[in-house]
């Protein structure tokens, strides 16, 4: 008798257990996370750009939270996207920078990675879009199974561009296998250190560009453009540019419509507007920026796409929508695009002084909105200081998902600042820019460290980015007052010395 009432009593316990994953709770929504590339604080309407009109985007502001201090934790990509979906600060593992098309995977299968922990709580998670976080274990065969990946890290679906769209190979992966592909007879291959195979590349055929492309950009060409290294055979496989964000949309609304009965995530990582930009011709001529504003709208109209989704199926109100961009912005990025000569004033970091690859705001501070309407107030703007990195510990205290120890180490539960809640945020943010120099904000105050490596990449900008960076990076350190200095001009080191020391002390801890 006893045991049989302990057997029910343990039943009683453990039935809400067995049943969270099912039950249809607001306050455990779907998350979708839409995911730019290189678009910068300044691209987008409800951020002060007048040359491009991103309708969707400010009515997903309008309808949640607009961030105005919201950081990626790097201005390249694979760092960033390391450290949303580890939790983990991207220099702190050494492999974690700019990954060539052919790079093993950065993240160790099986760990508790954001789309893991979300799976492990009942969610169907799904990957649509860039990568760039490296595939298999050191020798791909693209002709095979393509593994580990996405799929062995959380991920219960992917189709992928592997890594950029600069590079090669041009073809998506589904799964464990490159899609559209059966051919056995034209193989794909791919190399990084040398021309291989017989197609025509940037230096030997550029007659057949759509645009010239610097040497690093020269490689195999595939459609109209050339890209960062060569590859060979697959050409049935090969994606079509102009249809990248059609596609990538398509695959997006199909999962959505394939999970509508379950708790999903789907993290939509877009190629917009990182290079080659090349719109669709639907979009191209939709902003007064060229190319690079077109891609910008395209993006918002991919959003556009989500929202009409959620609404059809009815899950806007379940569905917590983040969209943010994994680096600030850029103008010449590897090909005469006419990015710069047409930029006709956009300013593409607004207010801040660089962008991608620099530690200057332009390089981390990105647009950021946060939609969710049972929970997250509607109009809101919110200067609550907030980093990527937080998202796993966020999500995951979200859904009521405990993590181990050593889990996701740099992640923190912000979610009450996520969601417009906490009008305080975290006290700093790491910013990583190209080369080992670290930069750290602390409430108002930016800081610098000295050091050399950036100021080729600033020197760059200057040269290529023209509005993008007005004053040259020295290796001195510098310390700005946010508040009173958004645009970074005047190095105040000298005049606040204790600042500057105080902020390389929690560097530093931090480092360590
Ligand atoms: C750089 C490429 C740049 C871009 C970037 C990655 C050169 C000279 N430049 O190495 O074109 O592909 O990597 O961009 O090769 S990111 O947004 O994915 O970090
Ligand atoms: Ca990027």
């Amino acid at each position: 008798m006893r045991s049989t009432t302990g057997i029910l009593l343990a039943l009683l316990w453990l039935l809400p257990a067995l049943v969270s994953g099912t039950e249809t709770r607001d306050d455990v929504p779907n998350i979708l996370i839409i995911y730019a590339d290189d678009i910068g604080y300044g691209d987008l309407s409800c951020y002060g750009a007048t040359l491009i009109q991103t309708p969707h985007l400010d009515r997903l502001a309008s309808q949640g939270v607009r961030f105005t201090d919201a950081y990626c934790t790097a201005a390249t990509c694979t760092p960033s996207r390391y450290s949303l979906l580890t939790g983990e600060y991207a220099f702190r593992n050494q492999r974690a920078r700019v990954l060539r098309g052919d790079a093993p995977l950065l993240i160790e299968p099986g760990s508790l990675t954001m789309p893991e922990v979300l799976r492990r709580a009942g969610y169907r998670t799904s990957i649509v879009g860039k990568w760039h976080l490296g595939l298999g274990e050191g020798v791909v065969d693209w002709n095979g199974e393509i593994k580990p990946g996405p799929l062995e890290v959380g991920f219960d679906e992917s189709f992928i561009i592997p890594a950029t769209n600069d590079r090669v190979p041009t073809v998506y992966v589904h799964g464990h296998r490159v899609e559209n592909w059966s051919d056995q007879d034209d193989p794909i291959r791919v190399s990084y250190q040398e021309p291989i195979g017989n197609l025509p590349t940037g230096i030997s055929h550029p007659h057949l560009l759509r645009y010239p492309a610097d040497r690093q950009h020269s490689g195999t060409i595939t459609g109209d453009i050339s890209r960062i290294g060569w590859m060979d055979g697959g050409q049935s496989a090969w994606w079509d540019d102009e249809d990248m964000a059609y596609e990538l949309a398509r695959r997006a609304v199909a999962f959505l419509e394939q999970n509508r009965e379950n708790r999903f995530f789907l993290f939509l990582s877009m190629h917009e507007n990182h290079v080659p930009r090349a719109p669709h011709p639907d979009f191209v001529g939709t902003s007064q920026t060229g190319l690079r504003g077109d891609a910008v709208v395209e993006f918002d109209w991919v959003v556009g796409q989500m929202m009409s989704t959620l609404e059809r199926l009815q899950l806007c109100d379940h569905t917590l929508i983040i969209v943010s961009s994994d680096n600030g912005p850029v103008y010449f990025d590897g090909y005469e695009d006419g990015a710069l000569e047409h930029a006709n004033g956009h300013h593409a970091s607004g207010p801040l002084r660089g962008g991608k690859y620099l530690p200057f705001e332009g390089g981390t501070r990105v647009p950021t909105i946060v939609r969710w309407p049972s929970r997250v107030e509607t109009g809101a703007v919110s200067s609550a200081l907030v980093s990527q990195v937080d998202l796993l510990a966020s999500l995951a205290a979200l859904v009521d998902m405990d993590l181990p120890d050593g889990v996701a180490p740099d992640s923190r539960n912000q979610l009450a600042a996520w969601l417009g809640e906490d009008p305080k945020g975290r006290d700093y943010v790491i910013q990583q820019p190209t080369g080992p120099v670290l930069a750290i904000r602390k409430g108002d105050w930016k800081y610098i460290p000295a050091g050399n490596r950036p100021i080729w990449a600033e020197q760059r900008h200057n040269l290529r980015n023209g509005p993008l960076a007005s004053t040259p990076l020295t290796k001195n350190a510098y310390l700005f007052h946010l508040g009173d200095d958004p645009g970074e001009t005047t190095n105040l080191i000298d005049q606040h010395p204790e600042v500057a020391r105080e902020l390389e002390r929690r560097l530093q801890q931090t480092i360590q």
